[in-house]
């Protein structure tokens, strides 16, 4: 029998408690969303009224060229303006974004009890997590979203736990991407004048999530969201979306005629993957990098699936402003922080654009 969607209790015992997402309710068929997904106006995403992004992606494989200079530019530029860019030829081979794809699908594609085994308490492993929405409990408007993340500590730990539709693409994906993100760091932080040891880089980038993200199709995309305005915490976020479209940026200052404030949607491009900056690159650079707030909206007629990587510190590591860098701006913008006090806080939180950078701001610059 369908259980009630309209009371707003087992509605939530069904999609949440009992792992049958988002996802379980569509299936039932509905013909409107329960109060519960429904967002403030201030919160909807209004389709029509944004520009799509349209720098083209930036080729890495140019980085081995004549033109390197030229490409660490544009990287530099993406990263210190919108804090979003789309890459090519990123050593990530294009038939394994396929894969990818399939797996996601595949995954949630699969009966309700298949995948909540890996709902948090009772997932045989710490490391792999199914869940929906960011933080339910907490939330005003739920996210019309299901989510698988797994986390990454060794090849066999993720061989033996992560769930067998995904684990050899997911992790084909995180091995090569992340040579990819660790060029892309090293040009970064170079670009500061600075020059990292592999050990730091290693902690910086020492903790990496690979998750699947599922949107359903929703019957009222005009009052929902797949995911909430936020930034992301770590260093560098990889992101491959399939051809639906739908994720949007926000312009943090003016720029090409774009007025600050304007959303930009980062439209689909065969083969590409999306880069952004997440809030401890923005922290480490003293504010000159800017972790991007961003959106997903959600669709009526197909559903949607997007595979993250994110690149994290260790939540042992030190993060604060490179000193090199406060010493020729004059100021520390950030204060120093132990990393997992900072993913505390933002695990603790529901989505709210980038507050969770408020977090690490310096009350009283030095
Ligand atoms: O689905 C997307 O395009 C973005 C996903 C996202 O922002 C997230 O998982 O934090």
């Amino acid at each position: 029998m369908a259980p009630s969607f309209l009371d707003g209790n087992s509605m939530f015992n069904f999609v949440v408690r009992d792992g049958n997402g988002v996802k379980g309710m569509v299936d039932f068929g509905l013909s409107e969303v329960p109060e519960q997904y429904v967002q403030p106006p201030e919160e909807r995403i209004d389709k029509l009224n944004a520009t799509a992004h349209d720098n083209p992606p930036i080729d890495l494989s140019k980085l081995d060229g004549p033109d390197h200079d030229q490409i660490v530019e544009e990287i530099a530029t993406a990263a210190e303006t919108l804090g979003f860019f789309q890459v090519m030829n990123h050593g990530v081979p294009v038939e394994l974004l396929e894969s990818l794809k399939d797996a996601a699908n595949n995954f949630f594609g699969q009966p309700p009890e298949k995948k909540a085994v890996y709902r948090k308490g009772v997932s045989p492993s710490p490391s792999v997590r199914y869940g929906t929405s960011f933080v339910p409990d907490k939330e005003k408007a739920l996210e019309w979203k299901d989510y698988i993340s797994m986390r990454y500590t060794t090849d066999a730990e993720a061989l033996e736990y992560w769930p067998q539709e995904c684990k050899d693409v997911a992790l084909e994906y995180l091995r090569t991407s992340i040579k990819m993100v660790r060029k892309v760091l090293e040009i970064l932080i170079g670009k500061l004048g600075v020059t990292l040891d592999d050990s730091k880089i290693d902690g910086l980038i020492g903790l990496k999530l690979v998750n699947m993200n599922f949107y359903p199709t929703c019957p009222n995309p005009e009052l929902t969201v797949g995911v909430g305005r936020h930034s992301d915490m770590g260093i560098l976020t990889v992101l491959l979306q399939d051809d639906i479209g739908g994720l949007y940026v926000k312009m943090e200052e003016e720029m090409d005629g774009k007025r600050k404030g304007d959303w930009l949607e980062i439209p689909p491009v065969p083969g590409a993957l999306v880069i952004n900056v997440g809030d401890t690159l923005q922290i480490l650079s003293n504010g000159r990098y800017k972790s991007a707030e961003h959106r997903v909206r959600t669709t009526r007629t197909k559903s949607r699936v997007s595979i993250p990587i994110f690149t994290i510190p260790k939540p042992t590591e030190r993060i604060g402003p490179l000193p090199q860098v406060v010493e020729r701006d004059g100021v520390a913008r950030y204060r120093e922080f132990i990393f997992e006090e900072y993913m505390n806080n933002f695990f603790s939180n529901a989505h709210d654009g980038k507050k969770s950078l408020d977090f690490a701001k310096n009350i009283w610059p030095a």
